[in-house]
C-alpha cells in the first residue's frame, strides 16, 4: 500500500498514525497536492490528499473511507465495536474532524485567495466554528479523557490529538492553547507515542 500526501495534511496524519498503530506496512510518498499538483493527479486525477493507492492498484480517497479500508486490511479496528464507546468515539472523531475542517478553510482562505477577495463574514464564521469544535472536544476530554497508551488509543485519541496539533500549527493564535488544557494535554502525551512520531507533522 502506499499512502500518498504530506503530513501536514491531518488527513494524511490521521491515515498515517492509524497505519502505523495497526502494523500494516506501508509506502509513504509526501506527494504535495499544491506544490506538484501534477505528480499527484497522474496518482489520482482528483488530486485529494490523503490518497491511498491499494496492494491492487486500485485508489482510495478520504481519510475516513481509508481508514476503514485499511482495519478491514488489518482485521481489527480502532473503533469501539459497539454501545455508548463507540457513540462518544464517533462524536470525538466528528469534532475532530470539523476542527480540522475548519482550520484547512482558514489556511485556503489566507494562503489561495488574493487579499482583496478575503470576505471577512466568512472568517469569522469560519473562526468561531473552529473554536467551537475545540470547546466541545475539551468538554468530552474534561468529562472524560481518552486513552493515550499504544495498546489504549482509539481513532477518537488520534484524530482529536492530530486536529489540535494541526491547528496549533497552521493557525496559530486562532485556538488558544491555554483555554483548552485537557486537549492540549492529550496531544502532547499522544505525540509520544512511535505511532505519531513515525508519522510527524512535517
Ligand atoms: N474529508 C477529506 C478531506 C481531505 C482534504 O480536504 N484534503 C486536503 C489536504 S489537507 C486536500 O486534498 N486538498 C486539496 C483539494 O481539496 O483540492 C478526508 O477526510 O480525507
Amino acid at each position: 500500500m502506499e499512502l500518498i500526501g504530506m503530513l501536514d495534511s491531518p488527513y494524511v496524519r490521521r491515515v498515517a498514525v492509524t497505519l502505523q498503530l495497526l502494523g500494516l506496512p506501508y509506502v509513504h510518498r509526501p506527494i504535495s497536492v499544491f506544490r506538484t499538483f501534477d505528480e499527484f493527479r497522474a496518482i489520482n486525477p482528483v488530486v485529494k490528499a490523503p490518497t491511498l493507492v491499494c496492494a491492487d492498484g486500485q485508489t482510495l480517497m478520504d481519510s475516513t473511507l481509508i481508514i476503514d479500508h485499511v482495519e478491514s486490511v488489518a482485521g481489527r479496528s480502532l473503533m469501539p465495536a459497539s454501545g455508548p464507546q463507540r457513540q462518544r468515539a464517533l462524536r470525538v472523531v466528528g469534532l475532530g474532524l470539523a476542527a480540522c475542517e475548519k482550520a484547512v478553510q482558514i489556511v485556503y482562505e489566507r494562503n489561495l485567495r488574493p487579499a482583496e477577495k478575503l470576505h471577512e463574514p466568512w472568517m469569522l464564521r469560519v473562526k468561531g466554528q473552529l473554536v467551537a469544535a475545540f470547546a466541545q472536544l475539551e468538554a468530552e476530554l474534561v468529562a472524560q479523557p481518552l486513552p493515550v497508551g499504544v495498546a489504549s488509543i482509539d481513532q477518537a485519541g488520534v484524530t482529536a490529538a492530530v486536529a489540535w496539533r494541526f491547528a496549533q500549527e497552521m493557525v496559530p493564535g486562532e485556538v488558544d492553547a491555554q483555554a483548552y488544557p485537557a486537549t492540549a494535554r492529550h496531544s502532547r502525551e499522544a505525540e509520544g507515542l512511535d505511532a505519531f512520531r513515525a508519522a510527524p507533522f512535517a
